[in-house]
């Protein structure tokens, strides 16, 4: 089966705790802090491997979490970091933000093009700090260490688009299957019927010293942009290919139609999907020439190729052009034409491939591009008024922080007071309008403002 859009949960290992310790030696009745760091959890990547040829294995199980960070330990012992999770996936696999509440696909987070490319879609949790780190001149023996960042899950989409050089594009029954199975080792069902095809083939086809990979798409029909047949479902695969090759039935053999108006259907259904559609290169092939009576209608068709191209090239017949201009005449039945053919779609693909190298040197970062959104999200909070006398604090690093801290120790939250003063949420909550003895809470946890706390001044030599 084919299976090309999923929505998995990810979530990154949980950090470890740091460790509250102080050395005991026997000679030394009361020995300094010596408690490790907690480790950091484990990341869950995912990343395109070419030996992946779909996204089956994300099909049943949706829940894909890191291994945790263990915990710090004393006589300075740091825990281990957690196992990162790596989640393979078919080279060609896009992936965006999914809200599992509204259903809606976010932001992009990246597009695996390229074999061995992978990007970080769930961070593990920091490790927590030991008590060593919290010694100052004033403090000389901090009771008290950070419990372990809690890993963020959320939910992705995966979405597996063709990665095709060359797609082969038509009405149903052109013989599109039929010339695939001609070009490549791929054996397709090929019948008398339309829709014999209903998910794409992929082939690898070979010409002289080029390779590449062709796509046998299901047939399209008239409105198929908008839903019709199978359509939309396998436009989106066309939107990566980098050449369209265009098969015309010449006998019009489905439901006996006009090949030169199939031409047309089928390029006026490209254009509706998408503009950049329009414009892809594109060779176009008159199929079934093995059929007699068709020289009118190849001749036609021939010379409406030859004027979309010049059209295409801006009414400039010298100029370079998207739609090759010859038309390509071929029987997938007998093979006659499939060589030509397979050597100009090889040229074609090879001098496209040149370009899009030549473009990827502005490629788009997008593991440090998302990263980087991401972290501004999550150090926004804001400030709400429930009712007088009430405030909440909302925001990714706020929340953490306070699920980070052991709520068992006192000095821990003198700790965390200060941190929230150092983010600025003291100030927010000032404009916001608190008062001394009001409540704030934040995830759960209420606190009393209070606008000069002193107990905080302890900690403000630390380096945060
Ligand atoms: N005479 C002749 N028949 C052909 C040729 N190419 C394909 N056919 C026939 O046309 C019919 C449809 O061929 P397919 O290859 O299944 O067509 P398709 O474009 O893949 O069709 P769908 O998968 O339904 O979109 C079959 O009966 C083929 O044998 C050709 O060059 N000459
Ligand atoms: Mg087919």
């Amino acid at each position: 089966m084919f299976i090309d859009k999923v929505r998995i949960n990810v979530k990154g290992g949980n950090g470890g705790a740091g460790c509250m310790s102080f050395r005991r030696e026997s000679h030394v009745p009361k020995g300094g802090p010596d408690g490790g760091d907690g480790g950091r959890g484990g990341n869950v990547v995912v990343k395109a491997d070419a030996s992946v040829s779909s996204l089956i294995e994300y099909r049943f199980k949706h829940h894909f979490k890191a291994e945790r960070g263990t915990h710090g330990r004393g006589s300075r012992m740091h825990g281990a970091q957690g196992e990162d999770m790596i989640l393979t996936v078919p080279v060609g696999t896009v992936i965006h933000e999914y809200n599992e509440e509204t259903g809606e696909t976010g932001e992009l987070i990246a597009d695996l093009t390229h074999d061995g490319e992978s990007v970080i879609v769930a961070r593990g949790g920091m490790g927590g700090r030991g008590n060593i780190h919290f010694v100052t001149s004033k403090r000389r023996a901090p009771a008290f260490a950070e419990l372990g960042e809690p890993a963020i899950d959320s939910w992705i989409e995966l979405e597996m688009k063709l990665m095709a050089d060359a797609a082969l594009v038509g009405m149903p029954s052109a013989g599109k299957s039929s010339l695939i199975a001609k070009m490549s080792a791929a054996r397709p069902k090929i019948a008398d019927y339309p829709f014999t095809t209903l998910v794409p083939n992929l082939g690898v086809a070979t010409s002289g010293d080029y390779s590449f990979v062709v796509a046998d798409i299901p047939g399209l029909i008239e409105g198929a942009h908008e839903g019709k047949g199978l359509g939309h479902e396998f436009l989106r695969h066309i939107e990566r290919t980098a050449l369209i090759v265009h098969v015309v039935d010449l006998t019009g053999d489905y439901e006996g139609r006009d090949p030169l108006e199939d031409y047309e259907i089928i390029n006026r259904e490209l254009a509706l999907y998408a503009d950049e559609l329009a414009n892809r290169p594109r060779i176009v092939v008159a199929n079934k020439i093995d059929v007699p009576g068709t020289e009118e209608i190849i001749a036609k068709l021939a010379e409406r190729v030859r004027a979309d191209s010049v059209a295409a090239a801006g009414g400039n017949e010298f100029a370079p052009s998207p739609i090759d201009p010859k038309l390509y005449q071929i029987s997938a039945l007998t093979g006659k034409g499939v060589d030509a053919l397979k050597a100009a779609i090889a040229e074609k693909v090879h001098e496209l491939r040149e370009e899009a190298r030549e473009m990827m040197a502005n490629d788009v970062q997008y593991d440090h591009v998302w990263e980087h959104k991401r972290e501004q999200r999550e150090r926004r909070f804001r400030v709400q008024k429930l009712s007088d006398g009430i405030f909440r604090v909302t925001g990714g690093q706020v929340e953490r922080m306070v699920v980070q801290t052991d709520w068992t120790n006192e000095e821990a939250i003198i700790f965390l007071q200060h941190r929230l003063k150092r983010m600025g949420v003291d100030d927010a909550l000032r404009k916001a309008g608190a008062l001394d003895g009001d409540e704030i809470r934040i995830v759960g946890r209420a606190f009393e403002y209070e606008s000069a706390n002193r107990a905080i001044e302890d900690y403000e030599e630390l380096d945060f």
